[in-house]
């Protein structure tokens, strides 16, 4: 069946419970969004014309707002707690509504069970049956869940996951036997998924699929009116918890030499000891108020925590700079406890390494707020910069309604995949490489009928690393992104020579880094089980290959001819 775009959220409101403090946040920001997302919708129904619209059937299980996984987040919504997540969860709600899909929305394990369709007081028995969805939406607390009360059986339905998971997940800590043996296991990984199964809040690591969220784009009077109120000595301050402003005390009154300092820190009844006097403190405040409040501001300024939150990217739509810490050496799993545990080895580069790379100068500006002459400079240079407010097209409804739409009708076969496609054809290896002239760049051979692929097998591009470096970094540094979905194209052996590369041995392994070789003792390596095909892994003795693709200018997550 076709599916229709809706422009109403109405129904939406109603199928969102009541009850809890999460859900009327999340009900509040669908109302103030719905005239954009509609807006969104028809831009893109226009632009997409007769594509292949399908509709769905489609569980939304938000685990981390159930009771039976001790929803830590709810209570916490009116005192300065995590928001992040809850505004990503919104907006991934109207969005698969918008996009006309047939949704049910489960945010307890009794509603869980219901819509799957195991009888009740039987909590463990396997659902044994057929799937009564295409695809189920969930998060790691949600996938966790269903292991106990679907059994064995959710193996048989894991390719119709689809789990969203703020930070990441990279392959070798999600290969269960992988992890175990070579020191990736923790808490959350090892469900053995694709990797793009996986749904980010920002484009981390390319081998999970980057789903994102949504902030509010302002249109010409807006833009407008903002020249006119703008106040350019009035920062506030990234930060609605008291404890993220302790000792901050020197840069706060750097910062206070130069300009009026807000801030919006949740409070019961006296102002938080952590907040100084000179600061103005609206309190926590809902987002609409917290909308306004950035319209009137020049600078928005991150001390560090929370890390990759939405609120710097509502700052910069509405016209702030951001300012924020760079971080030497980087946070990350290894050295930093908040990361600790998380199924990825990523070095955070910044407090906001989005904002960081992807936006940069002149709306963000990364120092190092240890050298306060550095610090100190930063605030003159913001307060003589003018900007306009920006927001990425990846991070607009439409943007958002484009790409989520791409996944659902393109990313239907994640798990069914033969790892190297070469290995099982019959006949002689076909010869799938050209060389482009004056780079060491390779792309395929359009004279080889191509296997399906999505993205199409047009945009691959293959490169070869610097020892040490990922993929992820290697692809980034030739203007384009590794694609995980082509290693299954470029581990054969064809590879290695097309790039000239001599193999004195050739192994097939498991080890994440593969296909990959050495130049020190000419070996090569092709990878020997598709889960641990990864974009991140790096080996200071080895190249790897690296499957890249060009992408479209502010949505990262598409090729040009996606
Ligand atoms: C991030 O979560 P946070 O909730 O701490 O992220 P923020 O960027 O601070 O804010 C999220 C939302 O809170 C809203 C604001 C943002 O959309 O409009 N808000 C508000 O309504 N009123 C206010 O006074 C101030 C902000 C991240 F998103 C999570 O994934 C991480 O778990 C967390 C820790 O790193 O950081």
């Amino acid at each position: 069946r076709q599916s229709t775009f809706r422009s109403d959220v109405g129904a939406l409101l109603e199928q969102v419970g009541t009850g809890k403090e999460s859900l009327s946040f999340m009900k509040r920001r669908m109302r103030s969004l719905a005239a954009q997302w509609a807006l969104a919708a028809r831009k893109l129904d226009v632009s997409l014309q007769s594509h292949r619209k399908e509709e769905k059937r489609i569980l939304v299980h938000v685990g981390f707002l159930t009771e039976e996984s001790g929803d830590v987040f709810s209570p916490k919504v009116l005192k300065g707690g995590p928001l992040g997540e809850m505004v990503q969860w919104a907006d991934i709600l109207t969005a698969l509504h918008i996009l006309g899909h047939n949704l049910r929305i489960s945010v307890s394990l009794k509603e869980l069970q219901g819509f799957l369709g195991v009888p009740p007081g039987r909590g463990s028995c396997p659902l044994t049956g057929p799937l009564p969805f295409d695809l189920i939406y969930t998060d790691y607390h949600g996938l966790q869940q269903m292991r106990q009360h679907m059994g064995l059986s959710l193996r048989k339905h894991k390719c119709h996951i689809r789990v969203i998971d703020t930070f990441g997940t990279e392959p070798a800590y999600n290969h269960e036997d992988y992890a175990t043996m070579n020191g990736y296991r923790t808490n959350w990984g090892y469900w053995n998924l694709n990797c793009r199964q996986y749904m980010t809040m920002f484009p981390h690591t390319p081998d999970n699929s980057f789903m994102g969220f949504v902030a509010e784009e302002l249109n010409e009077t807006e833009r407008l009116s903002i020249q006119k109120s703008k106040v350019d000595n009035m920062a506030v301050v990234y930060g609605k918890e008291a404890s993220m402003w302790k000792g901050k005390e020197k840069f706060l009154s750097i910062l206070h030499r130069y300009m009026e300092i807000h801030g919006t820190v949740y409070y019961e009844t006296q102002r938080p000891p952590e907040v100084p006097a000179f600061v103005k403190n609206h309190g926590l405040l809902p987002q609409q108020e917290l909308q306004q409040l950035l319209k009137k501001a020049k600078l928005f300024v991150g001390f560090g925590f929370p890390y990759e939150g939405p609120a710097p990217l509502e700052a910069i739509a509405n016209g702030c700079i951001f300012l924020q810490p760079k971080f030497k050496p980087s946070h990350s799993s290894l050295n930093h406890e908040f990361f600790r545990g998380k199924p990825t080895s990523r070095q955070v580069s910044s407090q906001h390494p989005y904002a960081e790379q992807y936006i940069g100068r002149p709306h963000v500006i990364t120092v190092d707020f240890n050298n306060s002459q550095e610090f100190d400079a930063a605030i003159l240079e913001i307060m003589r910069t003018k900007v306009e407010p920006y927001l990425p097209y990846e991070y607009t409804c439409e943007g958002m309604l484009e790409r989520v739409h791409a996944y659902i009708q393109n990313q239907v076969s994640l798990c069914c995949i033969p790892g190297n496609l070469y290995s099982s054809w019959p006949g002689s290896p076909p010869r799938p490489f050209v060389h482009l002239s004056n780079s060491s760049t390779l792309a395929w051979a359009p004279n080889i009928s191509a296997p399906p692929s999505w993205p199409p097998l047009s945009a691959l591009q293959l490169l070869a690393s610097l020892e040490g470096q990922s993929c992820v970094e290697a692809c980034q540094s030739t203007g384009l992104i590794c694609e995980p979905a082509f290693y299954r194209f470029i581990n054969i052996k064809e590879a290695f020579s097309g790039l000239k590369v001599q193999c004195v041995g050739l192994e097939t392994e498991m080890n994440h880094i593969f296909p990959a070789f050495s130049v020190e003792r000419s070996e090569c390596g092709l990878q020997k089980d598709p889960l641990l095909f990864s974009c991140a892994g790096a080996n200071a003795k080895y190249h790897r290959l690296c499957p890249c693709r060009d992408y479209r200018k502010g949505q990262v997550a598409l090729c040009r001819d996606c």
